[in-house]
């Protein structure tokens, strides 16, 4: 039986972790997707076309995301404890565009579709801390050039954000996490598969199976506010069983076990 008690572990999150936060998921049945069209607000091409509907679009997830009852909850608080006491680099790596893994604590963390509370120049690259609503009146203040400042988000068709050290330390880990995520969007979904191909104990923790729950070593199911809490505990106490252990899948009920 193949026990990870140490080495660097990847950990990958989607809009799932957020969701009991109070923040939308996008594919949910009551998701974004399900309210807006991916074409009308998360391409260049959206933005080239109608810049003031999509800053419409995420300046109302701005606002949202800053609204006094949005908190991170216990698996954000959880990955925070993993990063403290776990004894060898832990590297999270998030899909999700909002600031909760920052405000439960986390100290290492990628935001490979950028973040909701930052603006970039289209002209120039700058980059800036954003808190309040853009606007295509706005000039950037580093090229002084109007109607090019967007929200700092990776949306379809563009290069998701620090690659590089991404696929090194999928390549290098002893374990893959993934959290709360579909796994539809690429190159998110293709990061089990990489990390498998080096032989790295993979596992999912989603709501339900994923789209490649397959791929992986192990699949739990269950609320992230209870299921990934327990399975730190257990890989903090030496007890995560990987890939050889005799349940492959399973589902965690409210006590977590
Ligand atoms: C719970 C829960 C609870 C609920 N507890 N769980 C054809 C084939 C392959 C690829 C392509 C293709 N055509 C185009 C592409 C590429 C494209 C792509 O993947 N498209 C697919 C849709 C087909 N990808 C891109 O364009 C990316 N760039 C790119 O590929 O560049 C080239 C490249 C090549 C090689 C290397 C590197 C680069 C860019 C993708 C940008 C994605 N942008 C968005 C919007 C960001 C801004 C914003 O927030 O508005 O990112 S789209 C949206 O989806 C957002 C998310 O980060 C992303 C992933 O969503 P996520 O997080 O998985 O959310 P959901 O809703 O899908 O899933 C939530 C899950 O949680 C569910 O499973 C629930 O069950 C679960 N859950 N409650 C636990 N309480």
């Amino acid at each position: 039986m193949t026990r990870v008690s140490r080495g660097p572990i990847v950990i990958l999150t989607g809009a799932g972790i957020s969701k009991e936060s109070g923040l939308e998921t996008f594919r949910d049945s009551d998701g974004i997707w399900a309210k807006v069209r991916v074409d009308d607000v998360a391409t260049p091409e959206a933005f080239a076309r109608n810049p003031a509907h999509v800053h419409e679009f995420y300046n109302m997830r701005r606002r949202r995301l800053q609204a006094g009852d949005i908190e991170p909850n216990a698996a954000h608080r959880a990955l925070v404890e993993l990063e403290a006491q776990w004894p060898d680099p832990v590297l999270l790596v998030t899909q999700n565009v909002d600031d909760l893994h920052e405000r439960a604590g986390h100290q290492r963390l990628i935001h490979m579709h950028g973040e909701l509370l930052k603006a970039r120049c289209a002209f120039c690259g700058d980059v800036q801390a954003w808190h309040d609503d853009l606007s295509v009146a706005l000039s950037c203040r580093h090229c002084c050039r109007s109607g090019g400042l967007r929200p700092h988000v990776v949306w379809f068709g563009e290069m998701p954000l620090e690659m590089e050290t991404i696929f090194a330390a999928l390549s290098e880990c002893r374990l893959f996490v993934s959290i709360g995520t579909s796994g539809t969007v690429y190159p998110a979904a293709g990061f089990v598969s990489l990390a498998a191909s080096h032989g790295v104990e993979t596992v999912e923790l989603n709501l339900e199976p994923s789209a490649g729950a397959s791929l992986f070593g192990e699949s739990i199911q269950g609320e992230a506010s209870v299921i990934v809490p327990a399975f730190v505990q257990r890989l903090l106490a030496g007890l995560w069983a990987g890939a050889s252990a005799p349940l492959a899948s399973r589902a965690m009920g409210a006590r977590g076990n």
